[in-house]
């Protein structure tokens, strides 16, 4: 299916993260609407993108193979992916090489431009999803590189104005940035009919279905999920659905247990049609700590399923979910808020059906794939033409 596209056909080289996490499906998703607006697309990564399962004329996989040598006790990925930049941008003639992540993607785009020479040139865009600002760039180890890499990108956006104020914050306000929110995918992300039946195999007659979705790293305080969601079921009966898997697993395994929840969670691990299961939920728990989502694409995820989301008021989030009307806002760690917020929601059906419907036009309001791909279409015109 192909989109109208009022810029000229252009190459373009995306490098992301391909595993579970919301900048690989961003940039996936980015690269596929380009594709459908005529652009030829090209993917460096070291694995095939998660979501890249469509077949396309104009869509190329280009695998960056990091050799394990028995002297590298840690391989370089950077090295790795500025050499096969370097290859794909001489054989393709890219255009524009498009990082998602900066670290260490911007300072690989950089080399890899550095080494094809001004035969080759190309320009190059950082998209800065989060962490790799405000975790791993603020980092001592990685803050020089991370900002060396922002400057020599040829444009730097960012998913929220809050990440984009914090990068400035902490890098300096020489780089403008611009900011472009990510999209959802609002037809595979959709409220769904024939609720009833769905439900019926995700949980127990008469339970409200309760959500979270992540990678279970710290930040996301996983366990203040399972505190909320006992709070909950003390006034509702509820069941709480996990999507995921990450490094606290074990530890939130541990505290369903220990009260005594086991019979009321359901654990369906990192399965790739999260689709299938969001749109049946009543509630989306996203509970991050310090320093927040940058944005929370999984709530917005959430909110096209039709599913208000309790998050904190922190980062980006506020950006995407509007307290009292697509869902709640506490702040960091306040279980009691959070899970009053619930309960006022789930026991008032009319309230809760208006939240969601409220919370689905606002991702097709100010989200819609299209119109954020446009965005970073004259985005990129811009950088070709500077
Ligand atoms: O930074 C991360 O935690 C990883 C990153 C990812 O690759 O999933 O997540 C960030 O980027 C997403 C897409 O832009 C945002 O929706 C997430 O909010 C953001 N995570 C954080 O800021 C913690």
């Amino acid at each position: 299916m192909s989109e109208p596209r009022r810029t000229p056909r252009r190459r373009i080289g995306i490098v992301c993260y391909p595993t579970f996490g919301g900048s690989g499906v961003v940039a996936t998703e980015l690269g596929l609407n380009l594709i459908r607006r005529g652009h030829e697309v090209h993917f460096v990564c070291y694995a095939v993108p998660l979501r890249l399962r469509e077949y396309h004329q104009n869509l190329y996989y280009h695998v960056v193979e990091v050799l394990p040598y028995p002297l590298f006790k840690y391989s370089p990925y950077d090295l790795a992916l500025a050499s096969t930049l370097v290859d794909v941008v001489k054989k393709h003639e890219l255009d524009l090489v498009h990082v998602h992540y900066a670290v260490p993607h911007a300072i690989s785009a950089h080399l890899a431009r550095e080494m094809a020479g001004e035969k080759h040139a190309f320009k190059t865009v950082t998209t800065l999803h989060g962490t790799d600002i405000t975790i791993v760039g603020a980092e001592r180890s990685y803050r020089v590189a991370t900002e060396f890499g922002l400057r020599k990108s040829d444009g730097v956006t960012a998913v929220s104005d809050s990440l984009a104020a914090t990068t400035r914050r902490l890098f300096g306000n020489e780089t403008p940035i611009e900011v472009i929110p990510n999209s959802v995918n609002l037809e595979r992300f959709r409220p769904r009919k024939n609720r009833r039946e769905a439900r019926r195999r995700l949980a127990r007659p008469g339970e409200k279905i309760i959500a979270h979705a992540s990678n279970f790293r710290p930040v996301k305080r996983v366990h203040d999920v399972v505190k909320v969601f006992r709070k909950i079921r003390e006034k509702v009966p509820a069941r709480l659905i996990m999507l995921g898997d990450g490094p606290e697993m074990s530890k939130v395994v541990s505290l369903v247990d220990r009260y005594g929840l086991r019979q009321s969670v359901t654990f369906f691990g990192p399965i790739e049609d999260i689709e299938n299961v969001l749109p049946y939920a009543d509630m989306f728990l996203l509970p991050t700590g310090k320093p927040g989502e940058s944005f929370g694409l999984a709530a917005l995820e959430s909110m096209a399923c039709g599913v208000p989301v309790i998050s904190t008021r922190l980062g980006g989030t506020p950006e995407v979910v509007v307290h009292e009307e697509t869902g709640f806002l506490c702040d960091v760690g306040d279980v009691e808020c959070m899970a009053a917020m619930a309960v006022s929601a789930l026991t008032d059906p009319r309230r809760l059906r208006k939240l969601g419907n409220a919370a689905r036009r606002r991702a097709e309001r100010l989200y819609d794939p299209a119109d954020i791909t446009a965005l970073y279409e004259s985005y990129y015109e811009r950088i070709l033409a500077s």
